[in-house]
């Protein structure tokens, strides 16, 4: 089992959600809501207007999303569907426990507390996009107006 932090489509109530519920894709478990400890620029980019965290800590903001405790089943679609290690790398990054779902009753979920998981971040962007908008809380439908292209719309 291995824990990952979702900050964009795959977050509760957004485009990709579903898919980490698809059994066919392997199984998933909501841990935690959390915080990144550190700031980074969370811009949303590309002409499929796709979020992306950018790897430079201490620039940007404190990102907010979700801990899930996934299958190895479950990671091998996800670093695929994400397209590791390329459009993104599959990175550690420190957090900062929000609440705690039903589940995660182990002592690191506490509020308040400090944990670690894997994220989908990327080293690998344009010049110009860290200095796009930054964004605490990516929501697809926020009033951005940047409508995410779904793989199934795109070209
Ligand atoms: N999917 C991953 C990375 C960005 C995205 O849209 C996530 O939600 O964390």
């Amino acid at each position: 089992m291995t824990r990952i932090f979702v900050y964009g489509t795959l977050k509760k109530g957004q485009p990709n959600y579903y898919r980490m519920f698809d059994g066919a894709n392997g199984k998933a478990q909501f841990l935690a809501s959390a915080l990144t400890a550190e700031r980074y620029p969370l811009v949303i980019a590309s002409k499929h207007n796709i979020p992306f965290l950018l790897n430079i800590p201490g620039q940007g903001r404190r990102v907010h999303g979700e801990i899930y405790e996934v299958d190895d089943e479950m990671l091998r679609f996800l670093d695929d569907f994400e397209g590791v290690p390329t459009l993104y790398q599959r990175t550690l990054v420190k957090l900062e426990v929000k609440a705690r779902g039903a589940e995660g009753e182990e002592k690191e979920e506490a509020p308040g507390s400090i944990t670690e998981a894997f994220v989908y971040s990327t080293t690998v962007y344009q010049p110009d996009w860290p200095s796009l908008p930054h964004y605490d809380n990516y929501d697809a439908y926020g009033d951005h107006g940047l409508e995410y292209a779904t793989r199934e719309a795109r070209d």
